[in-house]
């Protein structure tokens, strides 16, 4: 059994730091990736796999934001199934929607009640909650292996709600967003709408196996799921209605990965299509220990999705980043060595777990002139020489300022310090490298920024 946070002193297992962009997070296990675009940002919406998990420890769901797809902010945890009374626990693939400015979770937890999955519906008047439960017991519990529901809005305003395992049903949501319109309805396990299973089908005659994810791309709507037998790749099928009959459209993604299970959720964003799934590709990573990921997905000119192997994930940023900006600690492009911690005092910050570990941001926007000094807030409980550098272009790349962090006693006490920075013009990748000798709590690290 690995120690608790091994998993944050991992080395690359990809291309070499600073290109690697999958996994999306470093700092925390995340699972079932469920994107929401809203006012021209991306929302990732995670599960969470607890730290050296060896089953589905599973209590909250976490939030990951972008404007540029390389650089993630980390919103921390978001609700978690508490936030059900009836729930005890199992806080699996969530999906968040927006409907009229309202934020709607729609989340499989364990209902105490029945011992067993059932789907819960919870509001909040922002993507970051808090979320509320404004129904006091399940949307849906039908019994079949109610988990992974996952909603879709069409252009006509109807609401539908996909789910299940192995079973899949829909049903259509009322305006309300928290009740259904009639009855849950089995989809049809077809041959023809999910392939065939070949050898033993065990209950499961086609390849759908769970995580139904709907997606309409021009006339076509998409069903993207899970498919078996384990280890799961995703299947896609398609129709001409969001309630089928369903074709199936083939493999998109074999699988690969080190995860038994796999998980879609695609979305657009800024006239492109991304594609995001899950793997184990993390150090200590496996099918308990998950990590999201995110590429583009191809359409070819008949409307298949071009299959696609898992890769490093995006290269080409999609705007700058503004360094005059207070920039969050926990908006990392890449990372290792540092574990994502949030309290009162300032939300979500990052905790240094070893000496040189470092984080990245990416494209940052440095050809404004005048900066001359670099601020951050910052502290320690070590008062040995605990420094953070400030790097261009790579974790050994040229210095511009080096910041001696002061001891303030523990991550609820922060410093804000201010350091001298080198001149420097154009666009590159920023690198903060951290430097003290004690493992587990070198230091903490919540805001920096440019200034003149
Ligand atoms: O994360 C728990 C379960 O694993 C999900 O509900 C499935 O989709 C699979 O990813």
């Amino acid at each position: 059994m690995k120690k608790a946070g091994s998993i944050l002193a991992w080395h690359l297992i990809l291309n070499g730091a600073v290109d690697a962009q999958n996994p999306i997070v470093q700092t925390n296990y995340t699972a079932d990736p469920a994107p929401l675009v809203y006012n021209n940002k991306m929302y990732l919406y995670t599960s969470h796999d607890e730290n050296n998990s060896t089953w589905f420890v599973m209590n909250n769901w976490k939030l990951y934001t972008t404007q540029d797809m390389v650089n993630w902010t980390d919103h921390g945890a978001v609700a978690s199934y508490k936030i059900f009374d009836w729930a005890i626990g199992d806080a699996w693939a969530i999906h968040v929607v927006e409907r009229n400015g309202k934020f709607y979770l729609y989340a499989p937890v364990k209902s105490g009640e029945k011992r067993r999955s059932a789907i819960g519906v919870a509001v909040a008047d922002n993507p970051y909650g808090p979320f509320i439960d404004p129904l006091g017991k399940p949307l849906v519990s039908v019994g079949g292996g109610d988990i992974d529901p996952s909603v879709f809005i069409d252009d006509d305003g109807q609401a539908y709600l996909y789910w299940g395992n192995p079973d899949c049903y829909y049903a259509k949501l009322n305006e309300d967003m928290i009740s259904l319109k009639g009855e849950a309805v089995p989809v049809p396990m077809t041959d023809r709408s999910f392939g065939k299973r070949e050898g033993n089908v065990k209950g499961r005659p086609t390849l759908y196996e769970e995580g139904p994810w709907l997606y309409k791309r021009k006339d076509v709507y998409y069903l993207l799921w899970a498919g078996g037998p384990i280890p799961e790749h995703i299947g896609y099928s398609t129709s001409k209605s969001p309630t089928g009959p369903w074709k199936y459209g083939g493999t998109l993604m074999p699988n690969e990965g080190k995860s038994f299970t796999n998980h879609p959720g695609i979305a657009d964003y800024k006239g492109k299509t991304y594609f995001f799934y899950h793997n184990g590709a993390l150090p200590g990573g496996s099918g308990f220990n998950r990590s999201v990921c995110v590429q583009e997905a191809e359409f070819n000119k008949d409307g298949a999705i071009n299959p696609m192997k898992m890769t490093a994930g995006i290269e080409k940023p999609l705007q700058v980043l503004d360094p005059y900006q207070k920039t969050e600690a926990e908006t990392i492009a890449w990372s290792e060595g540092v574990q994502a911690s949030q309290n009162k005092e300032v939300g979500v910050f990052i905790n240094v777990m070893q000496n040189n570990a470092f984080t990245q941001v990416k494209n940052v926007n440095l050809t404004r002139e005048g900066a001359t000094s670099f601020r951050a807030r910052v502290g320690t409980t070590h008062n040995t020489g605990v420094t953070m550098e400030v790097r261009l272009d790579a974790k050994d790349g040229p210095l511009l300022a080096t910041v001696k962090v002061p001891l303030t006693g523990g991550d609820d006490r922060w410093a804000v310090v201010q350091s001298p920075l080198q001149k420097v013009t154009g666009i590159h990748d920023v690198f903060f490298v951290f430097k003290g000798e004690k493992p587990g709590t070198v230091m903490y690290f919540d805001y920096w920024m440019f200034t003149k």
